[in-house]
């Protein structure tokens, strides 16, 4: 049996939820005139004004919000309330120095939660359930997002963030945990270790787990959920839209649910900022309708992917977004981490090396790996086992300390990677998803 937190709003009718959308549209327009100077003065240069602005339709007269805005006005320069209305704040990994800072109000946090609640709730979650929420809880938006939406829902909540493998399986075990949420490599991760212990599927509690925060393919659904005993649903968000929880899937599995009474999606072509047909593919851009201490208008999210109307079997009337099937900028997402090249550059020339270096991405057995090669420069040259050895230690421990995660580390000849006359090639992917 389907189950819904919000029924009557999942399963509204498109003229209602138009209704909603249009409604709700006007007020963030004006909202956002009124106090966010920085996008008052994007629209008075698009010579557009709240008047112009009476329903979804008028929604391309309004400028895009790219990340460099984010950056341009970091910290508080598209805050919509002041500081002191805020309650919160959450903030990606980011390049160097400037992270995205996120800030909400009290309401926004509660209709954060409603939609990570519709999203356990689609995935089977009930009251009766136990939920570990082992995404990373702090600035990240994973954990705070499902932990808030289990409550919710009124499941017993396990706030046991990532890491940790022995203990996932403990608590598991021991607690009887139903729903898992975290990333979908780490549940790869953990399906693996349980397995490596001779467990089978009917020796774990599970039925279900909510994965997202990075791109996973269908062949590692199936992995998970054969090895797991349990169904995979997919969720996606962004910190910029509060986290966890903008699209969420169903029964179905096969697409992810927009929350349209809070987040209008559009699919724009990446170069030419043209508002694209329904189904075909292009970059998701979002606009957040009632979020009020961040309220991004027409947010360029560089994920690529396509929207669908198609009636879906579960009841839910939300229009479903695919998977992500990349990104249009130079973000890697791994492990659920992201990571930009340039963070990389950061600790090599900081550890007196040059940019010559190549980032090698792979995913064995479901898990990211991440390997660096990084060319000694003449001086530096030696054949010394003892000496690169320790060397590329310390770039292991400086990348870790940049990004959060564990690199490999190869030191390389000097000149011994290609040089390009162009754009130097820095990411090789050959992650197949
Ligand atoms: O990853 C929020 C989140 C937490 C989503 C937990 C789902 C579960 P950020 O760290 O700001 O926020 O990263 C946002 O991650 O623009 C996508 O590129 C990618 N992403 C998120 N969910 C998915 C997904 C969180 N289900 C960026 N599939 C987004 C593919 C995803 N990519």
């Amino acid at each position: 049996m389907e189950h819904y937190y919000q029924k009557e709003i999942e399963c509204a009718s498109r003229e209602q939820i138009l209704e909603i959308q249009n409604q709700k549209l006007k007020e963030q327009v004006q909202h956002v005139w009124d106090n966010v100077p920085y996008y008052r003065k994007k629209m008075e240069k698009a010579g557009v004004s709240p008047s112009d602005i009476n329903s979804v339709e008028d929604l391309h007269k309004l400028p895009f919000l790219s990340k460099k805005d984010l950056r341009d006005a970091y910290p508080y320069g598209l805050c919509g309330v002041p500081a002191k209305d805020c309650v919160r704040i959450h903030s990606t990994s980011g390049t160097t120095g400037k992270r995205v800072v996120a800030f909400y109000t009290q309401g926004d946090i509660d209709l954060w939660e409603d939609c990570c609640a519709r999203a356990i709730m689609a995935a089977g979650g009930t009251a009766d359930d136990v939920v570990q929420v082992s995404y990373g809880y702090g600035l990240f938006t994973g954990g705070a997002g499902l932990h808030g939406g289990s409550h919710k829902v009124g499941s017993l909540t396990i706030p046991i963030s990532s890491g940790n493998t022995e203990r996932q399986i403990m608590f598991i075990r021991d607690l009887s945990a139903t729903i898992i949420c975290c990333t979908p490599s780490y549940a790869a991760y953990l399906a693996e270790s349980m397995k490596e212990m001779g467990l089978k599927p009917e020796d774990i509690p599970l039925k279900a787990g909510i994965f997202g925060a990075e791109a996973w393919s269908e062949e590692m659904r199936k992995d998970i959920e054969n090895t797991l005993g349990i169904k995979a649903f997919d969720i996606y968000g962004l910190t910029e839209l509060s986290g966890p929880g903008v699209a969420f899937e169903c029964c179905e599995q096969n697409g992810m649910h927009i929350n349209e009474d809070h987040f209008i999606a559009e699919i724009i072509d990446p170069d030419t900022e043209e508002v694209l047909p329904e189904g075909s593919q292009g970059e998701l851009v979002f606009t957040a309708i009632d979020k009020k201490a961040f309220p991004m208008i027409r947010y360029r999210t560089r994920d690529i992917c396509k929207l669908s109307r198609e009636k879906c079997s579960c009841g839910r009337t939300f229009v479903k977004m695919a998977k992500p099937m990349g990104r249009s900028d130079d973000m890697l997402i791994i492990r659920g981490v992201n990571v930009f090249p340039s963070q990389i550059e950061t600790v090599l020339l900081e550890h007196g090396y040059q940019a010559n270096y190549q980032i090698i991405v792979g995913r064995v057995n479901n898990t990211d790996t991440l390997d660096v090669h990084v060319e000694m420069t003449p001086e530096m040259f030696t054949d010394n086992v003892m000496d690169i050895t320790k060397a590329q230690n310390e770039l292991v421990a400086g990348l870790k300390s940049m990004l959060g995660i564990k690199a490999k580390v190869t030191l390389v000849a000097p000149k011994s990677i290609t040089r390009s006359e162009g754009k130097a090639v820095r990411v090789i992917d050959n992650r197949k998803i």
